[in-house]
């Protein structure tokens, strides 16, 4: 087999250097046309190394150099060199004004990074290495300049200009021209540049800083979306007042503008005052967004306004140090939203984020640890270990320490570093200086990759009435990292009793309300509890306080037990999803198996009964856990019998269950409100619906009618979309009129419409591969536009029996799309394409149509950097 040939340079951490130069001013001038924008730089170099360099290398890709001159002189050709990555001054003098002039191509950027022209407007996504893209540069974020920026283009079209930090100046030009000077006080790195150019509308609002002074906060949107704004500006205002309550930070400009549109490479940009979103984490309407789409959007507007301190005030070193402002904003951003709503909802849904996400990265050939050692595109890090692990290592940090010294850590993290480019070992440094602790130890979390695996046992001994706990761990090795040594795992913990009561902790660690932090350094340790008169069941990893994977020893009685008693909210739901994988499992291994057992059956006819349970939560409990997730705990996956044994519990919940199913449905209805308690109702309402359809008994047909009604009257979009999934992925129902009639109603509005594609995509049967082809020739299929691409081609991924068919046809018709979108976008191509990475899960005939798969992809021509690294990594080294 062959495997593509390293045809990029690799970045090891290690190399890092301090540039040679810094450009403490940058003067930018763009004049705007879709097939022709030309761009004047004037950047103030002065060196900081204490000798002078013969080469001094800048950044440039894809730029058409039309003039360039030092001072004032046009150089001359002994004195620069331009190469395939940019631009060599020869002998440069300490300090100078180099002045260039490129011409570049917004409209044919299908790449979406740099500058690009789409749906009529200009827009940049310059994180990671973009700004190269835009003019010749020191595109690293360890330079920070202070940006001055004129934008020129037709009035016509684009009426309204914006760029980061304020508008200094406004004037008209010749032939329909106009023109905005724009000013960021603040110095900072390339990545952080943005400009708009377009025809767009603004919801405007103000927020007053807990300091006194007023900001400006103006969202852009297409005029038809501006009732669709309020959850953004809603979230928004909430979020900077978190920031100022819990860490005590201000907003630092006078206006803080989002834009959103349709065509972006990922959910939003924290670009310096100037936000650029995805418009499905800004607009919402509830005849258009789901419950999930609108807290969708207070997370991610609050993750890109945390950033303006995490990541824009205090910025990065160096890209292998990405996980120090993500991981960081992402823990924020979880915070903040478990402020907001149901804190254990909350974080049910985190942890199973991370599980679907980063632990099965984490277990495959991309596995990489939090602070990566090496890259070749750095785009391909923007991963779930550097957010949602990086983000667990900040939280266990915040367990370790507690809450008041997590403070006064980020405060003086902030004190130090703010107007720098750091580390994480700064961070790290500051949490130490600020509460004199060491956390030498808790650095191997961010150096070694895999997910330790935690065992725990333990025994009651009625004559010393004593209960001794032991852990043990182990990580697996990862690609590049054969031995591991432990990390210290916090474990929060309790004790119950038999009447679900925690015991008073005494003993090897104290806790008088019955709660501890149990510190695991070593592979095995014991604790020992005393004066516990009866029998208790520890409830471990409260909260899910560390990153692993617990393996208890626990019977499937004590998890009954704690399914129903356990006061910690994940873990209660943490009982019975383990109840709910071990008897599915067992259906997998053996079809004849029932997959609801008597424990299980048990622990959810007590859910169903406990009506003072608020519905969001008891929405989390009866939710199975997915077939990627039963697949997970297996060595292979069991792809058809996962589906069948997962199918199956359903209609037996759904069948035994159905009086109270039905019940459910019909009390819970009511007019749409958007607080929790609604949102919940809803969930638990349209979880109920899916049983009863999924039930075999009488009650099916009746429901498919109900169904049909849903679909047909709802007055929100969470229990419309419910209902046409649904009925779209039902094995007996005849979902033309269905689709037909949701795409008449709903074309105007892209969003809406990915839905409609993603839905499709994933649904479970034979025939969908034939219909997804179809849907690439859709007249609204569009490739140029990620949205659209990730709602079929994510939605196709997504659905384990058509993906991976056992033929191979999924693979190979899969394959074949990301080799065509490689050439349209390589960042979102990479991206998609790591599903394929996890061929050793699976049984011989799909591992080897799944090398099939990368091997063609490898030998495409013009294979861009992103995907030949993602296949590079997936493929063995060689066979
Ligand atoms: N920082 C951006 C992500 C940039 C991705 C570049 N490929 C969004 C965020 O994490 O807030
Ligand atoms: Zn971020």
């Amino acid at each position: 087999m062959s495997t593509p040939s390293p045809q990029a340079m690799v970045i090891q951490r290690g190399d890092y250097r301090a540039p040679s130069y810094q450009i403490p001013e940058i003067i930018l001038d763009l004049r705007l046309d879709p097939e022709n924008t030309e761009v004047l730089a004037h950047l103030h170099f002065r060196r900081v190394a204490a000798s002078p360099v013969a080469e001094l290398p800048l950044n440039g890709e894809a730029l058409e150099l039309l003039s360039l001159q030092r001072d004032d002189q046009v150089l001359a050709e002994h004195e620069y060199r331009l190469t395939e990555d940019g631009l060599v001054l020869l002998n440069p003098p300490e300090t100078f004004v180099l002045k260039t002039k490129v011409r570049l191509h917004p409209a044919a950027n299908t790449a979406l990074s740099g500058l690009y022209h789409a749906g009529g407007q200009f827009l940049t996504q310059c994180e990671a290495e973009g700004f190269r893209r835009i003019t010749y540069m020191l595109d690293r974020p360890d330079c920070l300049a202070r940006f001055t920026v004129t934008l020129h283009a037709p009035q016509k079209h684009c009426p309204v200009l914006l760029a980061n930090g304020n508008c200094m100046a406004m004037g008209r030009e010749a032939e329909g021209w106009h023109w905005a000077r724009w000013e960021d006080p603040f110095p900072k790195p390339t990545y952080l540049f943005a400009m708009v150019a377009g025809d767009l509308a603004v919801v405007r609002d103000r927020y007053r800083t807990a300091s006194g002074r007023d900001v400006a906060l103006e969202i852009y949107v297409a005029e038809r979306d501006t009732a669709a704004c309020v959850q953004a500006m809603d979230s928004l205002k909430r979020a900077m007042r978190w920031d100022e309550e819990v860490y005590g930070r201000e907003y630092d400009l006078d206006r803080y503008m989002i834009v959103a549109t349709d065509s972006f490479n990922m959910g939003a940009m924290e670009n310096k005052g100037l936000n650029i979103f995805n418009a499905k984490y800004v607009l919402a309407s509830p005849e258009t967004a789901t419950d999930s789409d609108y807290q969708g959007i207070e997370s991610v507007i609050a993750h890109e306004y945390f950033h303006n301190w995490t990541g824009n005030r205090v910025t990065l070193r160096d890209w292998f140090q990405l996980s120090l402002k993500e991981g960081l904003t992402v823990f924020r951003d979880q915070e903040f939203s478990a402020d907001q709503n149901s804190r254990g909802v909350q974080r049910i849904g985190d942890v199973r984020r991370l599980r679907a996400a980063q632990f099965p990265e984490d277990a495959g050939p991309l596995a990489h640890p939090v602070r990566p050692e090496a890259y070749s595109e750095i785009n391909n890090f923007y991963t779930a270990t550097v957010y949602e692990k990086g983000a667990e290592l900040i939280r266990m940090i915040h367990t370790l320490l507690g809450k008041t010294q997590f403070r006064q850590g980020m405060d003086l993290y902030f004190q130090r570093h703010d107007g720098h480019a750091v580390t994480i070992e700064d961070f790290l440094a500051a949490m130490e200086a600020a509460n004199q602790r060491d956390l030498s130890g808790f650095r191997r979390w961010y150096s070694q990759a895999g997910t330790p695996v935690l065992r725990a046992s333990g025994s009651y001994d009625p004559v010393q009435h004593s209960y001794t706990l032991t852990l043990h761990q182990e990580t697996p090795a990862t690609p590049g990292q054969s031995t591991k040594e432990p990390v210290p795992i916090p474990v929060r913990m309790a004790l119950l009793n038999t009447q679900g009561q925690r015991a008073p902790l005494s003993g090897a660690i104290e806790g008088p309300d019955g709660e501890a932090v149990l510190l695991l350094e070593q592979r095995e340790q014991s604790w020992t509890f005393v004066n516990l008169p009866d029998p208790v069941i520890p409830s471990l990893l409260r909260g899910f306080s560390a990153p692993v994977r617990l393996e208890s020893a626990w019977d499937d009685e004590a998890c009954g037990f704690l399914a129903c008693y356990d006061d910690d909210p994940f873990n209660r739901w943490e009982s019975i999803q383990n109840l709910a994988v071990k008897a599915l499992l067992a259906a997998v291994a053996d079809s004849s198996v029932t997959p609801l057992p008597a424990v299980l059956r048990d622990a959810t006819a007590s859910i169903l009964r406990d009506d003072a349970l608020d519905p969001a939560f008891r929405a989390e409990l009866l939710t199975l856990p997915s077939e990627d997730y039963i697949g997970e705990q297996m060595s292979v996956v069991a792809v058809e019998a996962i589906h069948r044994a997962r199918d199956t519990l359903r209609q037996d919940i759904g069948a035994r269950f159905a009086e109270k199913w039905m019940a459910l449905y019909h009390d819970l209805a009511a007019p749409y409100q958007r607080d929790g308690l609604a949102i919940g109702r809803r969930r638990l309402r349209n979880l109920a619906l899916s049983h009863l359809i999924a039930s075999d008994g009488d009650s099916r047909e009746a429901m498919a009618l109900h169904a049909r009604q849903q679909y047909a009257q709802a007055d929100n979009m969470t229990d419309r979309l419910a209902a046409f999934q649904l009925l779209v992925q039902h094995p007996h129902h005849d979902a033309k009129d269905i689709l037909l009639d949701f795409y008449r109603k709903w074309h105007g509005y892209p969003l809406v419409i990915d839905k409609w594609f993603s839905i499709q995509a994933a649904t479970p049967r034979p025939e969908t591969l034939h219909q997804v082809e179809h849907l690439l020739v859709h007249p609204a299929f569009d490739w140029r536009v990620p949205n659209r691409v990730r709602a079929v081609l994510g939605g196709f991924a997504a659905n384990p029996t058509v993906f991976h068919a056992a033929d191979g046809s999924g693979y190979a018709f899969y394959a074949e799309q990301i080799r065509r979108l490689d050439d349209i976008n390589p960042q979102t191509a990479a991206r998609l394409a790591t599903p394929l990475s996890r061929w050793r899960r699976y049984d011989a005939q799909r591992q080897q149509a799944m090398r099939a798969a990368l091997t063609m992809l490898a030998d495409k021509a013009k294979l861009s950097r992103d995907l030949a690294e993602v296949i590079q990594r997936s493929l063995p080294v060689k066979d």
